[in-house]
């Protein structure tokens, strides 16, 4: 169809800023590994600090670059189902927001002001710009979502029996649950970091700051991967030549998320001593449940994509695997999904580890951790993102892709890199290997009376896998900035593939509303959040000690100062 001009800017710029800065992510994350390696036995590599790298990796990897995508790919779905666009001033306001708060979160990072890392947990501490402009970004892409609803409660009424597009089912779906869970982090920095960062308040509540962080935290992790999740199942069975196996198991999947992703996020606090066994136990079941609808997914996927490969030829139990469009330069989102699904079988499974209460405290805070995110987040929805960012870019532009064959295999390249720097990183967890820290400093060299021989292949295998990714993210960066700027050949549309459901079941109307899942949403949130707040106020530890961001020892007071 064809589009506004202005929405077309909206999502082009949203596409085209997050991909830029993104070149700055991918030198950090292959500068990580570079240190940790032991090739560098030093704090900083050309006038920038090793957690100041970290953090910048971090937030535009992992927030900026993920944000930009949702509203952008949000826009998208909308649009193009409901065939209407969203309000033009909204849509602005909304994009004008996130670039301001990325602006203003950029320059305290780069100005060495926020080595806080994506956590953001005190005591460390960030220049006030740093967390205001997390705040703008996180209200600018809340924006979208009353206007989506409002677009999407005319079409109800006008559709009443229509099966609502599962497209914006899981766009609706995904936007509350990021509502929702932002409005504990606007809390925290509005009243907790920024008073603290501002020198109004002396100390801050850690426990309480870190349980709001993850009462966030984790559903962010969902916010991450629905998109990828809706281009699985209104995609990629169209785009394996097939049908969507049930259409039914894409609507239950996106409504168990609005119930689960959120009462989730004490799973990450397991070694938190201010919060009870109790709660932690119940939030370890929750997040079980919160693995059912990937595992619904799984299924339903590998259906489909059993039923495409049967429909192109494919004899025997497992011949369809050998009958998929892999390499087909002119379809190439199917390489960047499937890429991404067989790195989120490892993700998933991990996951499943790390939710397992006594298994966590083997896997807590070493290098297992990002083995496991690197998985699901550098792998799923990061191979999705940019994936549909060329895609979408090229069609709403008019551009040809630039370099085809090379975009094809790009996703397998960066596939590869993933599979080996997370094994190193994993192994490496499992034998003690520390996340989060400059392993060049002390246990990487051999100067050092610290130094870790057993750590040496570990990190070795992930410095290997790092390259190889940095190289496929190079290449992407090339690819798309490529398409970018070539000639415009066609005409500008917005286009996306659409899938047909082999089971299309009749309309369940529970399945086709959103208030029944959000009311059970509340009642599973207060039921598992309110202990967990009212511990983190009963139990609040000695407060924050007042930091320098170059000395990791906090600042003992003179008593005479006072
Ligand atoms: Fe996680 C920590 C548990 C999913 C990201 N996770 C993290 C952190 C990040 C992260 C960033 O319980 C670190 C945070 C920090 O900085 O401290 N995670 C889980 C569980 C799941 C899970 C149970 N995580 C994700 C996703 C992420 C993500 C998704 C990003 C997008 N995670 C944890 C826990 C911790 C944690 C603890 C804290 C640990 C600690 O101690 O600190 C589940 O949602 C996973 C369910 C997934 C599956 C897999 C389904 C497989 C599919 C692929 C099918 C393939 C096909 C292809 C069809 C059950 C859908 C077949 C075709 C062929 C050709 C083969």
């Amino acid at each position: 169809m064809k589009v506004s001009k202005s929405l077309k800017h909206v999502i082009l710029l949203e596409l085209g800023i997050p991909v830029t800065l993104l070149i700055l992510g991918l030198y950090h994350g292959l500068m990580q590994t570079i240190y940790r390696a032991g090739i560098l036995h030093q704090s900083s590599f050309l006038k920038l600090e090793y957690y100041q790298g970290l953090t910048l990796h971090g937030v535009i990897n992992a927030l900026v670059l993920t944000t930009f995508f949702a509203v952008a790919f949000g826009h998208a779905t909308m649009t193009f189902y409901l065939k209407k666009e969203p309000n033009k001033f909204l849509t602005w306001l909304s994009c004008w927001l996130m670039i301001l708060g990325t602006v203003l979160a950029a320059w305290a990072m780069l100005a060495g002001k926020a080595s806080v890392l994506y956590t953001f947990y005190p005591p460390l501490k960030a220049h006030p710009f740093f967390y205001l402009g997390a705040a703008l970004l996180i209200v600018g892409s809340w924006i979208p979502l009353f206007d989506w609803a409002k677009m999407y409660v005319s079409w109800k009424k006008n559709n009443e029996e229509t099966k609502t597009p599962i497209a914006v089912i899981g766009t609706l779906a995904n936007f509350t649950i990021w509502f929702v869970c932002s409005l504990a982090v606007a809390y925290e920095v509005l009243a907790l970091l920024i008073p603290w960062a501002m020198g109004w308040t002396d100390t801050i509540n850690v426990t309480l700051a870190r349980t709001l962080f993850w009462f966030f935290g984790h559903a962010l992790v969902y916010f991450w991967l629905l998109p990828a999740y809706i281009m699985f199942y209104t995609m990629l069975p169209k785009l394996a030549g097939g049908k969507l196996y049930s259409d039914l198991a894409g609507r239950i999947t996106f409504f168990s998320f609005i119930i689960f992703s959120i009462p989730v996020g004490v799973h990450h606090q397991f070694s938190d001593p201010s919060i009870s066994q109790g709660i932690k136990f119940f939030q370890g079941l929750l997040t079980f449940g919160v693995a059912i609808p990937s595992f619904i997914t799984a299924f339903t996927l590998a259906a489909s994509l059993e039923y495409a490969g049967k429909k192109r030829g494919a004899k025997g139990w497992f011949g369809w695997m050998g009958k998929l469009p892999y390499l087909d330069s002119e379809n190439f989102l199917f390489a960047y999904f499937i890429c991404g699904l067989i790195l989120f079988i490892f993700g998933g499974l991990t996951g499943i580890v790390n939710a397992s209460y006594s298994l966590s405290s083997v896997i807590h805070n070493t290098a297992w951790l990002p083995g496991h995110f690197h998985m699901t987040v550098a792998g799923p929805v990061f191979l999705a993102i940019i994936g549909m960012s060329t895609y979408l870019y090229a069609k709403l532009s008019g551009k040809k892709i630039f370099l085809p064959k090379v975009n094809v295999i790009v996703p397998y390249l960066w596939m590869m890199g993933v599979l080996l720097f997370s094994t190193g990183l994993m192994w490496g967890g499992l034998i003690g290997e520390p996340r989060r820290t400059n392993l060049g400093m002390t246990y990487l060299n051999k100067a050092s009376p610290l130094f870790h021989p057993e750590w040496v292949p570990t990190t070795l295998l992930a410095l290997c896998g790092g390259i190889i990714m940095f190289i496929a993210g190079m290449m992407f960066i090339v690819v798309f900035f490529g398409t970018m700027f070539s000639k415009k050949k066609e005409e500008a549309m917005l286009e996306l593939p659409v899938s047909e459901a082999y089971h299309d079941e009749k309309r369940i109307p529970i399945f086709d509303r959103f208030k029944p899942w959000l009311v059970i949403m509340g009642i599973i949130i207060v039921v598992a959040y309110t202990p967990a707040i009212l511990n983190a106020n009963k139990n609040p530890g000695m407060g924050a000690p007042p930091f320098s961001t170059d000395n990791p020892a906090p600042i003992i007071k003179d008593k005479k100062d006072e």
